[in-house]
Formats: structure tokens, C-alpha cells, sequence
């Protein structure tokens, strides 16, 4: 049994997302989403909390036919040591083999606690890509097309966009 993990923060799941997930899944048979920043939310770079992406993760993966006896998805708070950080995800998450990412932070900590690192392709990062996303729904611009279809509506459906824009508003007038 091969595992591997796929920390990210997912603010929000997009496309390219979904492609790193169906690539790793052809490479062990287990995949542990961790969905990183658990503490962050209502902020411009973190908008959704992590129950709402862990929501829209399991609601993109079932939209693609992913069975949901093939991954875990596992909220982890950061924490404000990056030497040990790791261990700290370790201490969370079933054991795992194999580390899936191209944040190169996450890369080196991984590397010197003696994961084996496997680095995904960028999958169209210029259009898939969540910092793009978000900026797109604050200036109500179309980001239909970036997100599996359930995410788009569960993001309507909480009302996402408009919180976004809201907390990026002025109180000056
Ligand atoms: O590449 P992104 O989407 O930013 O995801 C990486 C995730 O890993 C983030 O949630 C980031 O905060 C987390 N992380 C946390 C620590 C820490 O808590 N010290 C260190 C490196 C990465």
C-alpha cells in the first residue's frame, strides 16, 4: 500500500488542482489532500474556512468520479516553526511514503525531514491558479471555467464570492 500527501491550501480548489490529485492517484494508491492554513479564513489570501474546502474538494472529486475510498482529506493549522513543521504534519496524517508539491518551502521541509519528493506537473498554472481566481471573482470577472462545476455552485451557494468582496472593501469613503 503506497501513500502519498498533497498539502495545499486551496483557497479555492480549481482545476489544476484536480489534475495534480488524478496524477498522484496514478501513482500510489492512497492520497492524503491536506489542506494546509486549517486556521485561515475571511482573509483576502484565505478567504474559505478549511470545513468549507475540504466541502468542495470532496464535492470536485466525487463530480469526477474519484472513488472516496482512494484519499483522505485532513485539515492541518500551520504552525510557527517551519524546521519542524514536517513532523507536524506526520503527527496528523496516516503513514505515507511520498510527498507530492512544487511549493518549494514545502518541498525543502519535506526533503530534510527525508520524505521522498515527487514534483507534479504545472498543469496551466497561468490560468489555474488561485491567487488569479480570487482576483477574478473581487473584480466580477468570469472564473467559471478555472473550477469543477460543484465548486463554482458551492461557492454561489455560500455566498463565497460575495465575502470575498466584501472583506476587500473600504471602510474609508
Ligand atoms: O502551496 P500552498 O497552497 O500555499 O500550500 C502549502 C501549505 O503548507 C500552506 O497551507 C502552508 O501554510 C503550509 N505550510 C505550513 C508551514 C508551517 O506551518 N510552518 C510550513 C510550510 C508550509
Amino acid at each position: 500500500m503506497l501513500r502519498g500527501i498533497y498539502p495545499g491550501r486551496f483557497q479555492p480548489f480549481h482545476l489544476g488542482h484536480l489534475s495534480v490529485v488524478k496524477w498522484a492517484l496514478e501513482r500510489v494508491d492512497e492520497l492524503i489532500i491536506i489542506v494546509g492554513s486549517a486556521q485561515e479564513s475571511h482573509t483576502l489570501n484565505n478567504p474559505f474556512t478549511a470545513g468549507e474546502r475540504i466541502e468542495m474538494i470532496r464535492m470536485a472529486l466525487k463530480e469526477y468520479g474519484i472513488p472516496t475510498d482512494r484519499y483522505y482529506i485532513i485539515p492541518i493549522p500551520d504552525i510557527l516553526m517551519n524546521n519542524v513543521w514536517a513532523y507536524h504534519v506526520k503527527m496528523y496524517v496516516p503513514a505515507f511514503q511520498k510527498v507530492f508539491a512544487r511549493n518549494p518551502l514545502v518541498v525543502r521541509l519535506f526533503k530534510e525531514a527525508g520524505v521522498e519528493i515527487d514534483i507534479p506537473p504545472a498543469f496551466n498554472r497561468e490560468k489555474y491558479n488561485s491567487t488569479l481566481i480570487r482576483k477574478l471573482i473581487i473584480m466580477n470577472e468570469e472564473w467559471k471555467d478555472l473550477v469543477p462545476s460543484s465548486v463554482y455552485n458551492y461557492i454561489k451557494s455560500i455566498k463565497g464570492d460575495e465575502r470575498l468582496k466584501e472583506i476587500t472593501g473600504s471602510d474609508k469613503k
